[in-house]
């Protein structure tokens, strides 16, 4: 099969209608609204050192592009990238959750739902296109090969999105842990690796939690005040805290909506970091910016 071209600006454009033209993309069971407004869209080259620092950062289990890549379609192309997005929650969702202070609202709970079936829907859909147009394509996520690694003090993955998101230049992590990108933390990410070579876009940033002040001088520490599990302290994201509580929002009896998951976000919202870098924050007479 003779390859079609493909560009970067071309997946940017596929991705960004995708988001605006889908009925996946809304709120189908509320008003019908967006579930995200337009996403951002980065790219790495699979072969970019970082991946295999993963290895040391996350686990040895974590897998390169590459490694993902072979193991889906037997392939081994000369030039490997990664294509990632931020679906960024749209402002109407996020205005609830600012209200609240214990129990996540109906439209998040709903954005979360939906919000992941369009996202594996983006997914299934950048590695169909790719294949179709003669590229070697997967979206690790979606593959057999991906696994959650649970134990009884850690929850982590062999694909972990917002790594894949930092390394594509979309954003860095913070005190929270969750991913701190230019339209704010209050996202959710996906990725595909391809066959196909594709400009890196830059990485705006030289230390992994970069765009959070409290990492960078210990200023802000909102998201503490925020999270009603008390998951958040000045030493970091306590993740089975975080995981027994928002599982405990999904229990009959306590549970609000007819959804399987009702998750939580109270940290990815009503705080500085929300829609945006908090430059404000960043930026300290004297200090300069990190940009
Ligand atoms: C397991 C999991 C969880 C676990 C553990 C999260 C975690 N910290 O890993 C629990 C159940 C707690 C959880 C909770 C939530 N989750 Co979750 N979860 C995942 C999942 C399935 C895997 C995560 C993973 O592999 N982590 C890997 C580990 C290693 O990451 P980590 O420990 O945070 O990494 C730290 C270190 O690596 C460190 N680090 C140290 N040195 C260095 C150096 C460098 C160079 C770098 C880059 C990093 C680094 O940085 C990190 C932060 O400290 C992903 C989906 C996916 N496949 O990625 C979604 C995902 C992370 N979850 C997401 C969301 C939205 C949520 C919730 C808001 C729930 C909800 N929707 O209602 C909460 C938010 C909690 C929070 N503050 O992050 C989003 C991320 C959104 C964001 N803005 O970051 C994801 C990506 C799902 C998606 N497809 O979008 N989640
Ligand atoms: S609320 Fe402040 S301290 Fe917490 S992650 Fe956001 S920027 Fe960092
Ligand atoms: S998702 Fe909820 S429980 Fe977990 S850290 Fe954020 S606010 Fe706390």
């Amino acid at each position: 099969m003779s390859n079609n071209e493909v560009s970067a600006e071309f997946i940017d454009d596929y991705i960004k209608k995708m988001a605006m033209e889908s009925e996946k993309n809304r709120l189908q069971l509320l008003d019908n609204s967006l579930i995200y407004e337009e996403p951002l869209v980065g790219f790495a080259s699979g072969d970019d050192p970082i991946f295999s620092q993963y290895k040391t950062i996350i686990g040895e289990f974590h897998m390169t592009p590459r490694d993902a890549l072979e193991k889906a379609t037997g392939q081994t192309p000369e030039k490997v990238s990664v294509i990632s997005w931020i679906l960024p929650v749209a402002e109407k969702t996020k205005a609830t959750m600012r209200r609240e202070r214990t129990y996540p609202t109906e439209r998040w709970a709903h954005a979360r739902e939906f919000g992941e079936v369009f996202n594996e829907f983006v997914r299934a859909q950048v590695a169909q296109v790719l294949t179709e147009r003669g590229y070697a394509a997967v979206s690790p996520y979606l593959s057999p090969s991906f696994q959650r690694i649970v134990s009884d003090t850690d929850r982590t993955s062999n694909w972990s999105e917002r790594h894949i998101a930092y390394a594509c230049g979309l954003g860095t992590f913070s005190l929270n842990d969750a991913l701190i990108t230019p339209k704010g933390m209050a996202m959710r990410c996906g990725s595909v690796v391809v066959g196909l070579e594709l400009p890196p876009t830059p990485r705006k940033y030289d230390f992994y939690a970069a765009h959070c002040p409290f990492m960078v001088d210990g200023s802000c520490g909102k998201c503490i005040d925020r999270c009603p599990a008390g998951a958040i302290t000045e030493k970091g994201h306590h993740k089975i805290r975080c995981f027994n509580f928002q599982t405990a929002f999904a229990d009959p009896g306590v549970k609000r909506y007819d959804l399987p998951r009702i998750g939580c976000g109270f940290c990815q919202t009503g705080v500085p970091c929300e829609s945006a870098i908090p430059w404000g924050l960043l930026k300290r007479p004297g200090q300069g910016s990190t940009q």
